[in-house]
């Protein structure tokens, strides 16, 4: 019975149309990654005091371009790119008209808007870093063109519901693929996310930076972007989730453990990730105490569906090492593929993600966020997270997505070179956020370039662990570029064949998800309730007692 849930769908390949909108979407993502990693480099260079920049060039707009490209541009094309395949894939293998028409159509906008945002940052009229907190004042065209970005991410969640919704048609009555299920609940996170950034853009930075209105609420800003910026996190988050749920079982040789506590982890994301954006303002003014207090106990709610994850893969890897004869505690550890790269590239991120998301809860508690915030901890912590657990799955995919879309091979001696290309990035991730995290600790703060401080003694003790973190970022471009090679490598030049694009089958023995699951609007119902109490009050008292506004700041 639960077994029928799921399409099944192990001989289905993703069609010509479908493959070229995704990959479109990925190459995109690989081209943003390499830049994002270049800059990387350079400012892991200067920050450990290994070189200084030409008078040309600015640091902080490197850390802008390094972090838009790297969080935004590569994040948001891949995730999108990988969405539409797996919706393909688990609908049979193809995307309706629909959904190829708003698919390209989204393409299209994100990159006018990507285009338009270079430009800005590449001629420092726009380096005010990835969070764009005013009152630093980027070029107005900066902001249209992130806007961009973002309204063209919409268009293309539209051609993924289109997509479900004529899966749905088709198939009255039954509970979507699991995939599918996975690829909507994450962009109806991320539709409902960017509101408060889209608000923050038009209503407030654009007319500020043209200069209609001479100063803007800082304050109000802020809370915007935080309402935008922890959803965010999770945005990235969801489409690892569902390679881990969906297709490492396949890839190990087990089995879904359960869809339905899949299903459940990905609605509690949709509930839980936006009310929570004060855990990153516990610091700021102007939001009282219960508020906070408020948002910290959501952030701990949504701390619940990451330990259903860890559990669920936990699972997973038993069962499936059990089913391989494994015997003992710990048996099972030794029956997984360590030695193929689809496995050990996300393998590697999950074990980040355990000292990553315990960060995220030390952040999250107020007293010890009174120690940590603003400092270059809280860069360690996103290089676990985003930088290692959701990267290092965004590899593993990339291994079997691109030569499956592009009718291509992933060959052992790749496999190799991946496996290379995965240990080195672990390992650069490992000196270098190991050292931020230290340094953290010890009062280093976040978002500077260097400096001594005038040889302060504390500062000057700082200075060998910037070193290993320089020395970690530089493996980290050596693997970034090796990543770059390969993903052209299997998309232009591998063996031409047939890759598999791996969906894991439910275990027999799970229970039947219950169909409240796919009850969307009670689903959306009670997600904005929670958005209404955590929010509104605050907004409006922000609105009515506004601070002073502040004029725009050019700081570089
Ligand atoms: Fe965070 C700041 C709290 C998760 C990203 N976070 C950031 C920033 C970024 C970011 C980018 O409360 C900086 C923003 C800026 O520029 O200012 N974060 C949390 C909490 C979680 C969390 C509570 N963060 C993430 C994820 C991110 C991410 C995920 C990216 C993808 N974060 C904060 C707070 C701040 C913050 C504060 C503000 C700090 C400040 O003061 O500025 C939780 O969601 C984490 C829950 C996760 C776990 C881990 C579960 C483990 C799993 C793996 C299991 C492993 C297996 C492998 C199965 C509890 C699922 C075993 C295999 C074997 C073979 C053994």
């Amino acid at each position: 019975m639960a077994q029928a849930q799921m399409a099944d769908v192990q001989d289905v390949r993703v069609d010509r149309p479908a493959a070229r909108l995704s990959l479109a979407h990925v190459l995109v993502a690989f081209l943003a990654f390499g830049i994002a990693a270049i800059a990387g480099l350079l400012q892991g260079l200067v920050r450990g005091g290994v070189i200084t920049l030409p008078k040309w060039l600015n640091y902080y707009e490197v850390l802008t371009a390094h972090g838009v490209y790297m969080g935004l541009v590569f994040t948001t094309f891949f995730i999108i790119g990988f969405l539409f395949s797996g919706v393909a894939r688990t609908t049979g293998g193809s995307l309706p008209p629909a959904g190829l028409r708003l698919g390209w159509t989204g393409w299209w906008m994100m990159v006018v808007g990507l285009v338009m945002a270079t430009v800005t940052v590449l001629t420092n009229n726009a380096s005010v870093l990835y969070t764009f907190y005013a009152p630093m004042k980027a070029s107005p065209y900066f902001y249209i063109g992130t806007g961009l970005l973002v309204v063209g991410s919409w268009v293309g969640g539209f051609g993924i519901f289109a997509s479900y919704r004529a899966w749905k048609r088709k198939n009255p009555g039954k509970l979507s693929p699991l995939f599918t299920f996975m690829a909507v609940c994450t962009m109806v996170l991320w539709q409902i996310a960017t509101i408060g950034v889209a608000l923050e853009v038009v209503l407030q930075l654009i007319p500020w930076s043209f200069g209609w209105v001479p100063t803007i609420n800082v304050l109000l800003s802020r809370m915007l972007l935080w309402y935008f910026g922890h959803p965010l996190v999770y945005f990235w988050l969801l489409p690892v989730y569902a390679m881990w749920y969906v297709n490492i079982p396949r890839i190990i040789g087990g089995k879904i453990f359960s869809d339905s506590l899949a299903r459940l982890s990905f609605l509690l994301f949709i509930f839980l990730s936006t009310p929570v954006g004060f855990h990153h303002q516990l610091m700021d003014p102007g939001i009282s105490p219960e508020w906070k207090f408020f948002h910290v106990l959501l952030t701990m709610a949504v701390v619940v569906p990451s330990l259903m994850t860890a559990f669920s893969m936990f699972a997973v890897f038993e069962s499936a090492g059990r089913a391989k004869g494994a015997t003992g505690l710990f048996g099972w550890f030794k029956k997984l593929p360590w030695n193929d790269v689809r496995f050990f590239a996300p393998v590697a991120g999950m074990i980040a993600f355990i000292p990553g998301g315990t960060g995220g809860i030390i952040n999250a508690s107020y007293q010890m966020n009174e120690v940590v915030h603003n400092t270059i901890w809280v860069t360690g912590h996103f290089h676990l997270t985003v930088g290692t657990a959701v990267a290092m799955t965004f590899f593993g995919i990339a291994y079997w997505l691109v030569p499956h879309l592009t009718g291509r091979q992933l060959t052992p001696a790749v496999n190799r070179l991946g496996l290379v290309q995965a240990v080195i990035w672990a390992t650069g991730m490992l000196l270098m956020s190991g050292s931020m995290h230290i340094l953290g600790l010890l009062g280093s703060p976040r978002r500077t370039a260097y400096t001594t401080y005038m040889n302060d003694p504390t500062a000057l003790s700082w200075m060998p662990l910037q070193g290993v973190m320089a020395l970690g970022g530089s493996l980290l471009f050596i693997s970034a570029m090796l990543m770059v090679g390969i993903v052209l490598y299997l998309a232009f030049f591998a063996p031409k064949g047939f890759e598999e694009y791996p969906i894991g089958e439910l275990d027999d023995t799970a229970e039947t998800t219950p169909r409240f699951m796919e009850r969307w609007s009670v689903i959306l119902s009670l997600a904005v309730f929670l958005i209404v109490i955590a929010y509104a009050y605050p907004v409006i008292d922000v609105i009515q007692n506004a601070p002073p506004g502040s004029p725009p700041l050019r700081t570089w």
